[in-house]
């Protein structure tokens, strides 16, 4: 699979679960942007057979490297940045939550998904956009993990896919500032994550960040149960040069941190 096939794919899938994504690309396409995108994020479990370390292999082969890794103790998250083989490419930031460090009850719902996986599915690339890989949980156990971590039902619901793709501000050609992006979000009718304040990070630490709150899917929980849940979201970037002149290539983990409430039930 090329990097261009896998990225395509993974844009249809992310556009099925969030049609403000399309939405947003086509109002800046409309103003005659070229969209280029910064990075594309996924989630997982720190468990066998879906962390970070079977799903990496995947992003080896299409040439990316290991960046750096990120650590979120309060949400109880591990990540890396990978960087792309070529600058035109975005890059990937995969998170994995560990779920050693929930109660009984969240690990116990957790760590049976992840029994259920079927491993083979997870060595071929499509695993990123496989979705859920394991029956459907229950709307309780979905409640049962909000209460504790977000991060956990969004995973339970919605699986390996997508979380959000990054449009890079930097690549814009009508507008440098990523407050002027969430403009025109806003203009679209579009709520933006005010956690942290709108624009998180700024140009002392490389990086300006931004996002929508997630769009809303309505999903079939175990027994028919149909529920209407948070799903995917939108971010903006803007990198700054560092003292030597070379472009910031990581993330920041305050403001990942917020970022991540994006798709959070009890949002704005
Ligand atoms: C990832 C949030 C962090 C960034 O750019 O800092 C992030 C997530 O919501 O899964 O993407
Ligand atoms: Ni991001």
């Amino acid at each position: 699979m090329t990097t261009d096939q896998f990225f395509d794919r993974l844009w249809l899938d992310y556009t099925s679960m969030t049609p403000q994504a399309q939405q947003i690309r086509n109002a800046f396409e409309q103003r005659g942007e070229k969209i280029v995108n910064d990075h594309v994020a996924f989630r997982t479990l720190a468990l066998e057979p879906i962390g970070i370390g079977r799903l990496e292999p995947h992003l080896l082969n299409l040439g990316y490297k290991r960046f750096e890794p990120y650590r979120f103790e309060e949400k109880k998250l591990s990540a890396w940045g990978y960087l792309p083989p070529d600058p035109g490419l975005p890059r990937v930031f995969l998170s994995e939550l560990l779920v050693d460090e929930l109660s009984p009850a969240a690990a116990a719902i957790l760590r049976r998904i992840a029994s259920e996986v079927d491993a083979g599915r997870v060595e071929s690339p499509e695993v990123f956009w496989a979705g859920r890989l394991w029956p459907a949980v229950s709307w309780e156990e979905y409640q049962t993990l909000a209460a504790e971590s977000e991060y956990a039902a969004w995973f339970a619901a919605i699986g390996v896919r997508p979380n959000h793709f990054t449009i890079s501000v930097n690549h814009l050609h009508g507008m440098d500032q990523v407050e002027q992006v969430l403009q025109v979000v806003e203009g679209l009718g579009l709520p933006v994550n005010t956690s942290g304040g709108r624009v998180k990070g700024s140009p002392q630490v490389l990086l300006e960040q931004a996002s929508t709150l997630a769009d809303e899917v309505e999903l079939e929980f175990a027994g028919g149960v149909k529920r209407t849940v948070p799903s995917c979201y939108y971010e903006f970037a803007k990198r700054y040069p560092d003292p030597h002149g070379k472009l910031f290539q990581g993330f920041v983990a305050a403001s990942a941190d917020k970022i991540f409430e994006s798709t959070d039930a009890k949002r704005g």
